[in-house]
């Protein structure tokens, strides 16, 4: 059978489209697909929400895929070994509480599950800005990351969200857009992003669920954003944290929604 050259095309354009047009309007719109927004996305998916993660790179998984100094190995605890269970992972026990898997096969596990049980991931794709209306967050502001990196001046497209959740690591990209462009007051005790603090790797781990939830109408944070934004200490190469935030963020979203 002869391939038809132009209908390979047609099929990723018209298909890329349907998904793009469909994302228009979501549940939730993930900003960031590490760890804590792809678990996020698949405990969503899985309940029948309408979902999109964007992503700016080219490849999802944030961090994951570099464990530890680029030793491509992720250590996490005991309460997280339940998600790491659902998700299929394989892992072995290196000493009483500490537990390692293969980066590769979370990234691998997490985006599997997460697209499989519904959730688009549209990567190459950077929030650029936010989109409010009166004091709620509305949306996102999206453009092809190659615009940015090129330094083009190309206007951008508007997709809408019942729910945003800021999942970009420790940068927290959005609760910053937010507060710089419009002065939004926060759920912080101070009403700003509160930054995150220095290495502590079992405080960090407690906090980075504690701090998972709403820090202003229709926005939602997870992982290190999350600790970004309420000042909670960073906990480098161990990642039950990140998947424990995916997943109290998504059932703290599914009571909402
Ligand atoms: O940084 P990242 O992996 O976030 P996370 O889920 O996990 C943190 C850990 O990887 C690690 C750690 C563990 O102990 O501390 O750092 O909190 O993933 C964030 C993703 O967001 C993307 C970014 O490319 C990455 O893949 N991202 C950041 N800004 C934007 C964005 C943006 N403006 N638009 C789209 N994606």
């Amino acid at each position: 059978m002869l391939l038809d050259d132009t209908k390979i095309s047609k099929a990723i354009i018209n298909t890329y489209n349907e998904e793009l047009i469909e994302a228009l309007h979501s549940d939730v719109a993930i900003v960031g697909a590490g760890p804590s927004g792809l678990a996020a996305a698949y405990y969503l998916a899985r309940k029948g929400k309408k979902v999109a993660i964007f992503e700016r790179k080219l490849s999802i998984g944030g961090g994951m895929w570099g464990g530890g100094m680029m030793m491509n190995k992720a250590v996490f605890q005991e309460d997280a070994k339940e998600i790491f269970d659902e998700f299929n992972i394989n892992y072995k026990e290196y000493d009483q509480g500490y537990y390692v898997a293969n980066c590769v096969e979370c990234v691998a596990a997490l985006s599997l599950k997460a697209v499989q049980a519904g959730a688009r991931i549209f990567n190459l794709v950077s929030v650029e800005d936010v989109m409010t209306k009166d004091d709620y967050l509305a949306g996102l502001v999206l453009n092809w990351t190659p615009v940015d990196t090129a330094g083009l001046h190309v206007d951008p497209l508007m997709v809408d969200a019942r729910f945003v959740l800021d999942a970009t690591g420790h940068d927290a990209v959005i609760v910053n857009q937010l507060v710089n462009k419009m002065g939004a007051v926060l759920k912080t005790k101070n009403g700003m992003p509160e930054g995150e603090k220095p290495m502590w790797a079992d405080r960090g781990e407690e906090q980075v669920v504690a701090n998972t939830g709403e820090v202003y109408p229709g926005l939602y944070v997870s992982g290190m954003a999350a600790n970004a934004t309420y000042g909670g200490q960073r906990m480098g190469p161990v990642f039950g944290g990140m998947l424990l935030s995916g997943s109290k963020v998504a059932r703290e979203l599914l009571e909402r929604l």
